[in-house]
């Protein structure tokens, strides 16, 4: 009994995720889901985007977090259109939350969505949200055994940005170790290494980012 209403759960969220995909290919815009442990540096990263995609790419953000509207906050100030999501407990977000979240942005403007997920490395990758692709970050003071611990995020995410590696020197952090066991439970995962604060690395994710946003027809509008 259990495991089935677990299931429809599941499938509910399915079915709506789905909706949510048809309505991010009518306006031919790129969606990712960006998952992490709290604090890996997401917001950052999405301020970063903001300084160096800005210009070329309209970029939407929806921001989940337990509480608070702060990293709307930071992601609006960085320019980027902003909504914040309170999941008021909710240790992840599901498709029924973007869903209803979508009014307050136009979709037509953007040719990128962001969702930021709760910093959580568990449940946040078992919900769709409708994506095009999972993007999960890493950052090199959390242990590089993380993706033996935490599997399911790094089997999921098409792409795995290590991130912080400006702190290598300060830290015990086998990055070669990290790729490895990732790529072992994702033989296709693309990793890239950054830091938001020295702008290492921050090229190729842009470029990636870029790349599949003018795949999905941003530009041709
Ligand atoms: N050293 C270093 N710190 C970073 C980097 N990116 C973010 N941080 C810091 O890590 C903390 C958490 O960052 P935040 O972006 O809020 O993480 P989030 O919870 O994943 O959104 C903040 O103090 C950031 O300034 C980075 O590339 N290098
Ligand atoms: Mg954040």
């Amino acid at each position: 009994m259990k495991v089935s209403v677990v299931k429809n759960i599941l499938d509910a969220n399915d079915r709506i995720a789905a909706e949510n995909r048809e309505l991010f290919d009518r306006h031919q815009l790129f969606t990712i889901n960006l998952m992490s442990s709290p604090g890996a540096g997401k917001t950052t990263l999405l301020e970063a985007m903001g300084r160096d995609l800005g210009g070329r790419i309209n970029i939407g953000v929806i921001e989940g977090d337990i509480q608070s509207s702060l990293d709307a906050e930071r992601v609006a100030a960085a320019g980027l259109a902003a909504v914040q999501i309170e999941t008021e407990g909710a240790c992840h977000l599901d498709a029924n939350m973007i869903r209803s979240s979508l009014a307050n942005l136009d979709l037509a403007a953007l040719d990128l969505l962001v969702v930021e997920n709760v910093g959580n490395l568990v449940c946040p990758a078992e919900f769709n949200t409708g994506e095009h692709a999972k993007v999960m970050l890493l950052s090199v003071t959390e242990g590089d055994d993380k993706p033996l611990k935490y599997p399911l995020m790094f089997r999921e995410s098409r792409v795995l940005l290590i991130s912080k590696i400006d702190l290598l020197p300060h830290v015990r952090c086998d990055v070669a170790a990290i790729r490895r066991a990732a790529t072992a439970l994702n033989p296709d995962i693309r990793i890239f290494e950054i830091s938001s604060y020295t702008g290492e690395g921050l090229d190729q994710w842009h470029g990636w980012l870029t790349e599949q946003t003018a795949a999905h027809g941003a530009g041709n509008r």
